[in-house]
């Protein structure tokens, strides 16, 4: 029995998510579209924490001011009766067909300049509803054909861009923090910063960085043949871990969006390891605290029921993996695996204090290359303890 999932565990689900209809490139929708405050307080019964959404998820594209303001004040209305919260908001910057070449990397100034507007406008609405995470996903940022793009521009106006986005949070003193979301392809052939590495990249050459982060998916790390454990290890490790989404991929397609862990189980294992436990042998290292946010689509074959069904997978798979890597942490058995295995030991510099490359070259420490060849690690057993875990 998996325990019932509570505000604590601060779960969060995208309002796109359990809000697919199931339309997909070759097929109509084979469930019906119901208004976004009819999905809070059905989440929130499932334990939920909080909701995300697209501007156009709650109001449609062309909605006037009026339409706008009462659909957001009711949607505000039926999270806080349902006890949830809003974390995240981000802008729809893909779907309509002004956007087919891009939003903010558009070849076509008039479109970058409306994009521009579109995604201000939708930090206005985050910070108006309390949310503290601003994602930006730029789906259409891309090309299919490699001479249709001036790619050093394409980069000035996508760095131009997060740095209005991000200036203009800093001017009205909102408490926000964007995060990016990479992916290599779907919609477009190949997306501008494919992956975790390329979104950092550019983020190291933004004049707003400070409060520009990741909010790395796993399906997508994964379409990439990427380990997505290690994108938030390295996104961690630069303290830029803003916001996550959680869902499964299973190998080389399009973006199958998933249940969390229907995917590749034993590395959803790792990776709640990762945001639940840290890394091992650093108490005191970098964590993850933002909520726990799933970016899934219920499979188009499942109607009502099966969404709320998938919904609650999500985060019962969650809850059973963080249990039982719990368990994995505190098993002697690992420790001595971790051990032997030199996990512990990587954490020690190499070179000694005070020491200098010159040092290190005049010193002969007797090191034997043919000895230390033969060290045995055991990566296995400690693998096969993980696995044993996993399973029992
Ligand atoms: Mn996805």
């Amino acid at each position: 029995m998996v325990r019932r999932p509570t505000s604590e565990d601060r779960f969060s689900f995208g309002l796109w998510t359990v809000g697919w209809p199931g339309i997909d490139p070759f097929g109509a929708a084979t469930r019906p579209l119901l208004d976004p405050w009819e999905y809070a307080g059905r989440l929130a019964e499932l334990g939920a924490w909080g909701i995300t959404f697209h501007d156009d998820d709650v109001f449609a594209f062309d909605a006037d001011e009026a339409t706008r303001d009462a659909r957001v004040a009711r949607l505000s209305a039926a999270t806080e009766a349902a006890g949830l919260v809003i974390e995240m908001v981000t802008t729809n910057t893909f779907t309509h067909p002004v956007f087919k070449d891009g939003a903010l990397t558009s070849n076509d100034r008039s479109v970058r300049r409306f994009a521009l507007r579109k995604v201000l406008r939708a930090v206005d609405l985050a910070a108006a509803v309390g949310a503290t995470t601003f994602v930006m996903w730029g789906g259409r940022e891309g090309a299919e054909y490699d001479g249709s793009k001036d790619l050093l521009a394409a980069f000035d106006r996508y760095r131009e861009g997060i740095d209005t986005v991000a200036g203009y949070i800093r001017s009205q003193g909102y408490d926000l923090r964007i995060a990016l979301e990479p992916k290599p392809n779907e919609p477009r052939g190949d997306i501008l910063l494919p992956t975790v590495g390329h979104a950092l990249a550019l983020i190291a050459e933004l004049e707003h960085g400070d409060i520009v982060g990741l909010n790395p998916e796993t399906g997508h790390e994964q379409m990439a043949n990427l380990n997505y454990t290690h994108a938030l290890g390295q996104a961690l490790w630069s303290g830029k871990l803003f916001h996550l989404d959680l869902n499964g991929q299973r190998g080389l397609k399009y973006d199958q969006d998933l249940v969390f862990g229907h995917g590749d189980l034993m590395s959803a294992f790792f990776t709640v390891d990762l945001i639940e436990n840290g890394f091992p042998g650093h108490p005191d290292g970098p964590r993850y605290t933002g909520p726990r946010h799933f970016d899934y689509k219920p499979s188009r074959t499942e109607h009502l029921p099966g969404v709320w069904e998938s919904a609650a997978a999500c985060m019962s798979t969650y809850i059973l993996l963080a249990e039982k890597a719990a368990r994995y942490r505190a098993d002697p058995r690992v420790t001595e695996a971790m051990t032997y295995a030199g996990v512990l030991d990587l954490a020690e510099p190499t070179l000694a204090p005070g020491e200098t490359a010159t040092d290190l070259l005049a010193h002969d420490d007797g090191f034997d290359p043919a000895k230390a060849a033969e060290r045995d690690f055991g990566f296995v057993r400690l693998h096969q303890l993980a696995v044993e875990h996993l399973l029992g």
